[in-house]
């Protein structure tokens, strides 16, 4: 039997590879899209086909994680076995100014959707997108078993999330699961996520377009990780027996500055001649440091992240650059785009 998968968010970072994972499965993939005035598909563009083609194994279908009715109508449409709750307003720093609108959908439209899954009937096996953001303010290392301290409203909206599905589980015997994920990136990034951000500005800075790059707080420190190898750890979380929460993260910390030398040193730049200091992407309230420790899913999943941090910043200099050099789209008209707001 072809298992049938739901993906909100299929259109970010995370829902693209996660698409091209369950396909890749033969899985049957539906995704719930906004609309927008202009194509918002770029980064699942190379898996479409016509849903007129009977090899149609992707479809994708307007939605809201605000409109709860569409969601019911979706699931009972739909049926699928597996749901992924991806979507969410996932920027840290665009939380502080959009608070009621991040508590709105990366809140609420989980319980939006649980109720959905709730009230189909069907058994479908529910994954939600938690975030190391819950740790906050609790220092390192992080684990499953570690306090919550959110330190924003995005992660104050994902505490929501995170306790409502484990509601759920106990309260309806639902399978929900919530993975609770430290930062993973990739070349299909968020251009104002910081790791982004610096690999955008080193493949202008290398071609001679831009000569700065303006940042906040360069001390904190993260775990980053691939993301193409986070979404498999997701799939595994539906696949075992009984439905619990797993941390994935590489357990290694680097800081912004750290990525910031090894981002640059790629193209044989130093970063210190060209980054400057921009107090408007400093957030009221930081997380000063976040690094995992993913033994249980190591031990219960056989999950492993491979690719750390700095090979990361390589991999995504090295996209950005030859991104760069195939694109006839003038570079500053991006830059500054992604210089309005105070990401
Ligand atoms: P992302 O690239 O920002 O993608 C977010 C997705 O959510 C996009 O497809 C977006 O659609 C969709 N979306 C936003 N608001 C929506 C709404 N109201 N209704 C329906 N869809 C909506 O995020 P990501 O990096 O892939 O992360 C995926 C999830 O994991 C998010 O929930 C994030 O908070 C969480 N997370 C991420 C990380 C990380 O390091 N990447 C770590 C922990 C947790 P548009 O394309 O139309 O904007
Ligand atoms: O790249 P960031 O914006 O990611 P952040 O805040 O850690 O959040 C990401 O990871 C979370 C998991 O822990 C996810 F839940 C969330 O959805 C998102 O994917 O910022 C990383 C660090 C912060 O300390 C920030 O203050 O970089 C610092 N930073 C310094 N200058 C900057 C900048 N961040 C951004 N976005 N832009 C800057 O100019």
């Amino acid at each position: 039997m072809t298992k049938r998968a739901l993906i909100t968010g299929i259109t970010g970072q995370d829902g693209s590879y996660l698409a091209e994972l369950l396909l890749s499965k033969g899985y049957e993939v539906h995704g719930l899209i906004r609309r927008a005035s202009t194509f918002n598909t770029a980064r699942i563009d190379h898996l479409y086909v016509d849903p007129h083609d009977p090899a149609a194994k992707l479809f994708l279908h307007y939605g809201d994680l605000s409109d709860g009715s569409r969601l019911v109508t979706l699931m009972s449409e739909i049926r699928p076995d597996e749901v992924y709750n991806l979507a969410a307003q996932s920027h840290v720093r665009v939380s502080f100014d959009e608070p009621e609108h991040t508590a709105d959908t990366t809140g609420t439209g989980t319980v939006r959707l649980l109720e959905a899954v709730r009230l189909s009937g069907i058994a479908t096996r529910f994954y939600q997108a938690s975030s190391s953001e819950l740790f906050g303010a609790t220092p390192p290392p992080q684990s499953e078993t570690t306090q919550f301290y959110p330190r924003s409203p995005y992660a104050a909206a994902k505490l929501y999330s995170y306790w409502i599905t484990k509601n759920y589980r106990e309260a309806y015997g639902l399978y929900a699961v919530n993975g609770i994920l430290f930062n993973h990136e990739s070349p299909r990034r968020g251009e104002t996520f910081v790791t982004r951000k610096i690999t955008r500005a080193v493949a202008a800075i290398k071609a001679g377009q831009q000569e700065h790059v303006y940042l906040g707080n360069i001390d904190s420190i993260r775990d980053w990780g691939y993301a193409a190898e986070y979404v498999e750890g997701m799939w595994r979380m539906l696949q075992v027996d009984e439905p619990d929460d797993y941390a994935l993260a590489t357990g290694v910390g680097l800081t912004v500055r750290d990525f910031l030398e090894t981002a640059f040193e790629h193209v044989g730049l130093n970063w210190e001649d060209h980054v400057r200091f921009d107090e408007r992407y400093l957030r009221p309230t930081e997380v000063d440091a976040l690094i995992g420790d993913p033994s249980k899913a190591a031990e219960k999943l056989g999950w492993k992240a491979t690719v750390d941090g700095h090979e990361l910043a390589k991999l995504m200099v090295d996209a950005d650059v030859s991104a760069l050099e195939n694109s006839g789209r003038p570079w500053i008209d991006t830059v500054k785009l992604a210089s309005w707001g105070h990401e």
